[in-house]
């Protein structure tokens, strides 16, 4: 009997000591809101852009579209936020009005919406059918309503502000739960504005109001996170390639490129927020847009260059793999649909997610850690390293900054991916950290990662066996409180191999791993295991497109594909005569030439001109210009003309336009001729730069 009460005593004497010893620590710097928390738990979702581009060809539509255009005769909702699930992305942010003006819902706002088009007589609205097509499949909802709108007259005006405002209240009131509120950066310039026809600049600071903006957000949806370049939820990482720095903190301060300025959507140091601030003074992760086709729209010349599932993994370890989000743009075609490529890609990522993280080789193992916070496993002790709640966690006592922890697997185990999540609840507190393996005797540091936060995906460049490894942290600004450590082997796979062609037409085609032979096609085909056996450089002097696949015993690898224009051989550039421009013509996307204008700054009445003499009379259906891949948005050309001549007198205007969203999606710009035209002579005039005064151009190609 005493025994008993003696032992009752110790007890609870024990977790008295326990509990009152071992308390939560102390959240480091700023810590995410719900809003947040909810945004980092979702992860990875897609960014939907359907509208009249879709029917225009373009990426940025004037304003002038015609609502009738609009007219898909299979659109489905469900096909589409279905081809998303497929993928595991758990939400969609649908774009209800892009900066051509045309809202897909019926708004009493303006006469330019849905309801003037064809499209279900008039009486459709898309907003409704995605959010019902997201309730049916369990998927998040997020909208984009575009600030900058050149349809409207009053763009320019705060009478245009009252409306974009009243715009986001209806969309935040009829459509919620919203999970997200997308605000881009892309505001004012060119635009119809109801037949003005003229070029509209706003004070970015200023103009939106945007702390007035985004309450209306906040008190219809307070659980959305508001994203844009400066946040304030999420912020935009700096690029539409789809990744974040490699060391990425969740913390940013934005600022303005010009000293003591206010930074705003649009007018902030983008290329800060790729990797963060280890003390900035919001925490405002960063999300990685990037579209799963070269353009956000759907353009039926790109239905080839729908990214590879194994290319959306690697960004996907360089986004969500970071601590980033990743947002996959969709582009539904003219039927109202998905593609079935993209329907295709999807499904086989989706699939290499699952089978990738389906087993975590870390379940069952012994984990012991060099210090457990007041000595409690109850509360702080390494179980919760390996159950699936992101906010359980193993803990030290405070002032213990660079614990370690040691696993034993219990037999050998063979990996890849290394994944490392602090409980964000308490703030990103891990500068660095090491992960060795015993191999023999010995323990060998297999892996490095900075910043961890919401999750940290090492992905190691080769296949580990061991079953031992070691977990050190190197630098924190806290004590610990990591909740998942976890191992993962990816599938293993061929990837695609590189095509590549020299000014010459020599095509060559190259893998970085062993592989049995590569076989390729110029016909358009999918390469086969019967296809062409690929020896050495072949030669392609007309434009085609060359498929190649790496093949190892059994195994088949990832497509790749590759248009090439003209062979550029005879090409000479005639004019200017100064200095040397080869770099325009030389088959290398990553070479610049530089070229200055008539008179100083670049203007439409002082444009920069390039002449190139093609060698030959040669047809010429569209041309290619290629910006350069700095992030850098000097030099960048965003209105051309393109002439063809036969004699380098007389000149043929052969198009006319923008390049549009060309800062922000470095991708070739292909401009198809209205018809096709013959000339030996083809002159590429920038009329207009975002910045700088020498236009920079990669390389012109022609088809
Ligand atoms: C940018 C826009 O200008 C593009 O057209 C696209 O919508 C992209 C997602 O955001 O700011």
């Amino acid at each position: 009997m005493e025994k008993r009460i003696l032992a009752l005593l110790f007890s609870l004497s024990f977790s008295f000591f326990e509990c009152s010893y071992a308390q939560e620590p102390k959240p480091r710097g700023p810590v995410p809101s719900p809003a947040q928390l909810q945004w980092h738990e979702t992860g990875m979702y897609c960014l939907i852009h359907f509208g009249p581009d879709t029917y225009t060809d373009k990426e940025w539509g004037y304003g002038d579209e015609d609502p009738a255009i609009f007219n898909p005769q299979s659109f489905d909702a469900l096909q589409i936020v279905g081809a998303a699930k497929a993928g595991g992305f758990k939400g969609v942010v649908v774009v209800a009005k892009h900066h051509d003006g045309f809202c897909l819902w019926p708004t009493k706002t303006t006469e330019h919406n849905i309801s003037k088009s064809p499209w279900k007589s008039g009486k459709g609205d898309m907003i409704m059918e995605f959010k019902k097509a997201c309730d049916q499949l369990g998927m998040k909802l997020g909208l984009y309503c575009s600030p900058w709108d050149r349809n409207s007259p009053l763009y320019g005006t705060q009478a245009y502000v009252d409306i974009y405002r009243e715009q986001l209240r209806e969309l935040y009131t009829n459509y919620g739960p919203v999970f997200m509120s997308w605000h881009d950066g892309a505001n004012g310039g060119d635009g119809y504005y109801g037949g003005a026809r003229e070029k509209r600049t706003i004070d970015r600071t200023t103009y939106y109001g945007w702390d007035t903006t985004w309450k209306i957000v906040r008190d219809l949806q307070p659980m959305a996170a508001i994203f844009g370049d400066v946040g304030p939820d999420v912020r935009w990482v700096g690029n539409e390639e789809g990744h974040a720095g490699e060391t990425c903190w969740q913390t940013y301060t934005p600022h303005a490129p010009e000293e003591g300025a206010i930074p705003a959507n649009g007018f902030v140091k983008y290329w800060e927020a790729t990797t963060g601030h280890r003390d900035g003074k919001y925490w405002m992760p960063a999300e990685c847009d990037v579209p799963l086709r070269p353009g956000w729209f759907y353009h039926a010349a790109d239905d080839a260059k729908v990214k590879s599932p194994y290319v959306l993994l690697d960004l996907y370890f360089k986004s969500v793999g970071r601590g980033a989000g990743l947002d996959l743009g969709l582009s539904p075609d003219r039927r109202g649909i998905m593609h079935e490529n993209d329907v295709k890609v999807l499904k086989e990522f989706g699939d290499i997610l699952k089978e990738t993280f389906g087993t975590n080789l870390m379940k069952g193992a012994k984990i012991k850690a060099s210090n457990v916070r007041g000595n409690s496993n109850k509360l702080f002790g390494t179980s919760f390293l390996t159950d699936t709640d992101p906010y359980s966690y193993w803990a030290t006592d405070d002032g213990v900054k660079t614990p370690e922890l040691t696993v034993d697997l219990g037999k050998n185990k063979t990996f890849n991916i290394i994944k490392i999540r602090e409980n964000i609840k308490l703030g990103q507190r891990i500068d660095s950290l090491s992960v060795y393996a015993l191999k023999g005797e010995r323990w060998e540091r297999i892996a490095g990662a900075t910043s961890i936060g919401a999750l940290r995906l090492i992905r190691l460049p080769q296949y580990h066996t061991a079953r031992k490894i070691r977990l050190q942290i190197d630098r924190s600004a806290a004590s610990a409180a990591i909740s998942e450590f976890g191992l993962y082997a990816e599938p293993v796979h061929l990837t695609a191999p590189e095509i590549i062609r020299n000014k010459t037409g020599f095509v060559q085609i190259r893998t970085s791993t062993p592989v049995s032979g590569i076989r390729y096609t110029t016909d358009g085909t999918e390469p086969t295991a019967n296809s062409n056996v690929y020896t050495g450089p072949f030669l392609l002097k007309s434009n085609g497109v060359v498929k190649a696949k790496a093949f190892k015993d059994r195994l088949a690898g990832e497509l790749s594909v590759k248009e090439f224009g003209l062979v550029k051989t005879s090409w000479k550039v005639v004019f200017p005569v100064k200095g040397d421009l080869s770099a325009l013509i030389d088959d290398n996307e990553f070479t610049v030439a530089e070229v200055a204008g008539k008179e100083g700054a670049i203007t439409p009445s002082s444009p920069a001109e390039v002449v190139i003499d093609l060698g030959d009379v040669t047809k010429i259906r569209s041309f290619t210009f290629f910006p350069p891949q700095s992030t850098s948005r000097s030099g960048l050309v965003d209105q051309y003309a393109f002439f063809v001549s036969d004699d380098n007198r007389s000149w043929r205007l052969a198009a006319k336009g923008e390049f549009s969203n060309i800062a922000a999606n470095r991708i070739g710009q292909k401009i198809k001729l209205n018809e096709p035209v013959n000339g030996r002579f083809i002159k590429f005039v920038a009329l207009n730069l975002i910045e700088g005064n020498k236009a920079s151009v990669a390389e012109l190609s022609i088809n």
